[in-house]
């Protein structure tokens, strides 16, 4: 058991809050006609994003995936950053020319995320491998959903990170659906972690809206990856509470099912066991919200102030010199 302070409890709770309300107002924005391109978010992801990058010291590495905006947050990456990346303006990590996550910030230790379902886990697997050769000490955490995770690149970099024994902690989000497509129609085992047993690695399933439960099995992997021991795969089950992305009303998926996991939502979780405990004082709880009002506040103010990036920069990158 890892034990988490108070205080690393109201850490957690800070990110998972910010990561709500960000998300929230990317919507906002969307709608507004702000956002060109798509608005993913991760509501009902929070516990399993922030929890497993909370596990991460600051020489590992992240290779997050387009519903863990918690895990850029909890690694070091400011709003103001994120914010500039949705708004696609020229002073944004990718220069404006991409949306949502799809940048790298290499002195943060962060990479992606691909959009293309896949392929991003080889990759991390790559500087799984770099990092054991030298010597670094360092693990790297990525995460791939319920669809993503039948691509054959994560077979591959599967295979290869338990026989090399690679520093690699892989997370398979299961939310229920991929797009529209329900997890009944994409799987014959019982769990996504069944899996790990035919890559000879351990494999667990967790409760993704559990932020205490989530820390601990992903910290035991990270540490088991840090021993040298070898790569781990978690299952984490939560799940997809708005649309694939904000154009998506989601009709397919049954408000029954919404209504059973609203019960479940990971941030009111955290926010009843910090009152129960009484850490999340009404005090403490004005001075989080007031403190997160400014944050969000201050990135979106400077981000639409932000120009776009002048046109002629759109080949700037693109050849070699
Ligand atoms: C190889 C590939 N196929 C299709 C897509 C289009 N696509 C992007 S996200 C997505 C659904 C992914 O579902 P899942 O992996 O379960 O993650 P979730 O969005 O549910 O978190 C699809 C089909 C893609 N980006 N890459």
């Amino acid at each position: 058991m890892y034990r988490l302070t108070n205080e690393q409890y109201l850490d957690l709770y800070y990110y998972m809050r910010l990561t709500r309300e960000f998300e929230e107002t990317i919507l906002k924005l969307y709608r507004q006609g702000k956002i060109v391109g798509g608005a993913y978010t991760g509501n009902g992801n929070e516990a399993t994003a922030v929890g497993s990058a909370f596990a991460l010291e600051k020489h590992d590495y992240l290779f997050p995936m387009h519903r863990d905006m918690g895990a850029h947050l909890v690694k070091g990456q400011t709003l103001r950053n994120l914010m500039l990346q949705h708004l696609a303006r020229g002073n944004s990590l990718s220069k404006g020319r991409d949306g949502t996550g799809h940048y790298a910030d290499p002195p943060l230790r962060i990479y992606g995320n691909i959009s293309h379902l896949g392929a991003m886990v080889p990759m991390a697997c790559g500087v799984a491998l770099a990092s054991k050769l030298r010597r670094e000490g360092s693990v790297v955490l990525t995460y791939i959903g319920d669809g993503g995770s039948n691509v054959g690149d994560i077979h591959e970099a599967l295979a290869m990170a338990s026989v090399q024994r690679l520093p690699l902690v892989l997370i398979i989000e299961n939310n229920q659906f991929a797009y529209s497509t329900p997890v009944a129609k994409q799987k014959a085992m019982e769990k996504y972690s069944d899996r790990a047993m035919g890559y000879g690695m351990p494999g667990f399933t967790i409760d993704g809206t559990d932020i205490e439960e989530v820390y601990q099995v992903c910290k035991q992997a990270v540490e088991r990856a840090r021993r040298g021991v070898g790569p781990t795969l978690i299952e984490s089950v939560t799940m997809r509470m708005h649309g694939h992305s904000a154009h998506d009303g989601a009709d397919y998926v049954p408000k029954e099912l919404l209504a059973e996991w609203r019960k479940k939502d990971p941030v009111e979780r955290i926010e009843r066991t910090l009152i129960e405990r009484k850490v999340l004082t009404p005090s403490v709880k004005a001075q989080y919200e007031e403190k997160i009002q400014a944050t969000l506040d201050d990135a979106v103010r400077f981000a639409v102030e932000s120009p776009y990036p002048p046109g002629e920069e759109a080949v700037v990158g693109v050849y070699a010199e």
